[in-house]
């Protein structure tokens, strides 16, 4: 009787261990996964094992953003490498507006963007050749409030010079001065599209801003409402800024900041800048190719923000949208070009 106690117990025991050894390897598997990014990192390692086994080659040296100007006066130019990128801003990011969302990866083609805000020299330039007419009515900023006043680039309530952006610009003035700027030189100028534009903006990075994610880092490289604001423009002692001395209360002589990763200055702050796109209130149905999103042509996106945004405007992710014939003296641009 003992015997065959002990044949059933042991029978039983070869059953049950495997069952209990599977459960502990389960157990000791997740306790030893790491929390995140595992996955790229054995990918990693495994890719460089492959180099090694293979013939040495020669390294590449770091690719330059490459610059040029298609002549003497032009804007000088970037070539932005084509590449994917998240567009958008997830719901955590402080500041968010809901048609940020949803976030959506989009593939852009390589072209070139302006490295810097078109400035009021190169808008004159082209205001003296064609005699183009930008009206006499602006919203400029007076005792503290916002209304459409007497003005325009060369009279918009703030002192400039020719190498400030160029603002009081409304989509069509941008859309002209692209134009002419292709009949000129016999190139594609054009605006940027809204993806163009973020993927650019972003610099590879997917923070609330191009140098992290904290506002009162701003100083060092965006030109937003700021302490210099605060204590110099009558009315913005109420305004929210970022926490720091840029020292520019208006505008900024493009290129004052420090650039991003792709060598663009101004991308956030200075002037809120003109896109293609017409502008739709979430990204639901929106395009991944990079191209513009159109169909809705009463609004058209700007992006960036200006030297009198708060922190929530002054972000890579940020969509502002106006009628494309409405003047601010906070909206200028920056133009594209095709490569193909
Ligand atoms: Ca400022
Ligand atoms: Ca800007």
């Amino acid at each position: 009787m003992r015997n065959l106690l002990g044949l059933i117990t042991a029978i039983f025991c070869l059953m049950w261990m495997p069952a209990q050894a599977q459960a502990q390897a389960q157990a000791q598997a997740q306790a030893s996964a790491p929390a995140q990014a595992p996955a790229q990192a054995p990918a990693a390692k495994q890719g460089k094992a492959t180099k090694a086994a293979k013939a040495p080659k020669a390294p590449k040296a770091p690719k330059a953003p490459k610059i040029f100007r298609d002549c003497p006066s032009c804007p000088e130019m970037l070539t932005i490498r084509s590449g994917s990128f998240d567009m958008g801003s997830p719901g955590s990011e402080a500041g968010r507006a809901k048609d940020e969302g949803p976030v959506h990866r989009v593939k852009v083609a390589t072209f070139a963007l302006g490295k810097t805000e078109i400035t009021r020299g190169q808008f004159a330039a082209f205001v003296k050749k064609t005699h183009y007419s930008t009206g006499d009515k602006c919203w400029t900023l007076k005792d503290g409030n916002y209304e459409e006043r007497s003005g325009n680039w060369r009279e918009l309530g703030y002192p400039q010079d020719d190498k400030h952006p160029v603002a009081c610009i409304n989509w069509n003035d941008a859309k002209a001065y692209a134009k002419w700027l292709s009949r000129k030189t016999g190139k594609k100028y054009r605006l940027p599209t809204e993806a163009e534009w973020e993927y650019a903006a972003r610099g590879n990075t997917g923070t609330a801003r191009y140098w992290g994610s904290n506002p009162d880092e701003a100083c060092g490289y965006a030109n937003g409402a700021d302490k210099t604001a605060q204590a110099q423009i009558h009315g913005a002692t109420s305004w929210s800024v970022h926490n720091c001395t840029d020292g520019f209360a208006y505008t900024a002589p493009v290129g004052s900041f420090k650039a991003n990763a792709y060598g663009l200055n101004d991308m956030l702050g200075n002037v809120w800048e003109w896109t293609e796109d017409d502008y739709h209130d979430s990204y639901n149905g929106a395009p991944t190719d990079g191209s513009a999103w159109q169909g809705n042509d009463a609004k058209r996106v700007l992006r960036g923000g200006s030297w009198n945004d708060a922190p929530r405007n002054v972000r890579a992710a940020i969509r502002y949208s106006s009628q494309p014939a409405l003047r601010f003296n906070s909206f200028g641009f920056r133009v594209a070009k095709s490569l193909k």
